[in-house]
């Protein structure tokens, strides 16, 4: 075996980690949250050739992937994701009822491994606090560790992109941060929202359709999106997460290529 030198070792990962956060910096898009919408839209958007960088504030990429169902770690879709599986090389298995069931370790690996190889950055163990707002347009994240954020007084820093994506889930973190500040108000977005109960149809057309930029500069997919909005919960099923982060990342190539001069 080679002979080691562990201060070697150290400077390896100082060097490279901080060589790779200078460069991601500034990006055209950051996407905060690593579930299944985040990712899906990472994967597209870098698969464009878009500077994407995911900013997850936990250990693991995944998001809800892991838990399945009732921590059952299976993830069930309908017909209309399986091409995206496939584009991704994620197997899917066809049961008799017309759903497809997932293995969830396979989607959450699939879906992270896919982003990466289509040239997106996640940053794991960060946090996003808050946002940076200059002339009412979102122009950027404010990012701290994770085992500082809220623990300890230290100021966080900042990170820009052209557009922001809050898929953060069921807390819709982004969105909040302009809520509390009644910054949503002026665009018709609800004051107050709560996500309804469980309709799994209603809630999976609800994340795809309204996926959207809800305030210049932020756009919200997957389960922000009812948080947001107040669309019906859809329960265990993640296909329309998949096709939610596909539809945002669209938009958001469409609103870069048109505006291509915005900094
Ligand atoms: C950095 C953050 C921060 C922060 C959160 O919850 P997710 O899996 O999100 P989606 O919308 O892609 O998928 C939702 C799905 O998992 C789900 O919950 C479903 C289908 N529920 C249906 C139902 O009826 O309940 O992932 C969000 C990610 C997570 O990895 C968080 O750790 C991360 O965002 N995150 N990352 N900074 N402030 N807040």
């Amino acid at each position: 075996m080679t002979r080691l030198d562990e201060v070697e070792i150290s400077k390896t990962i100082l060097c490279t980690y901080h060589e790779n956060l200078l460069e991601r910096v500034a990006s055209d898009v950051i996407i905060v949250g690593a579930g299944p919408s985040g990712l899906v839209a990472a994967f597209c958007l870098a698969q464009a050739g878009v500077k994407v960088t995911v900013l997850e504030k936990r250990l693991a990429p995944g998001g809800g992937i892991w838990g399945g169902g009732m921590a059952m770690n299976v993830a069930v879709v309908q017909d209309e994701a399986v091409a995206l599986l496939d584009e991704m090389n994620v197997r899917s298995q066809r049961r008799d009822n017309n759903l497809y069931a997932i293995d969830s370790v396979e989607l959450a690996a699939g879906l992270c491994w896919s982003a990466l190889r289509a040239g997106a950055a996640v940053l794991n163990l960060v946090t996003v606090e808050d946002l940076c707002v200059h002339q009412n347009r979102v122009t950027g994240a404010v990012v701290n560790r994770t085992n500082i954020a809220g623990a300890l007084p230290v100021d966080p820093i900042a990170f820009s992109a052209r557009a922001t994506l809050d898929a953060t889930g069921h807390e819709a973190v982004l969105v909040q941060c302009l809520r509390k500040r009644g910054l949503l108000s002026a665009t018709g977005a609800p004051d107050e929202s709560l996500e309804g109960p469980m309709d799994a149809t209603a809630g999976e057309r609800f994340v795809v359709e309204r996926a959207c930029e809800i305030f210049p500069g932020l756009w919200i997919s997957g389960m922000s999106v009812c948080a947001t909005l107040g669309g019906p919960r859809m329960g265990p099923i993640f296909g329309g997460m998949l096709l939610s982060g596909k539809r945002v990342a669209e938009a958001i190539l469409t609103d870069l290529q048109r505006q291509p001069a915005r900094g």
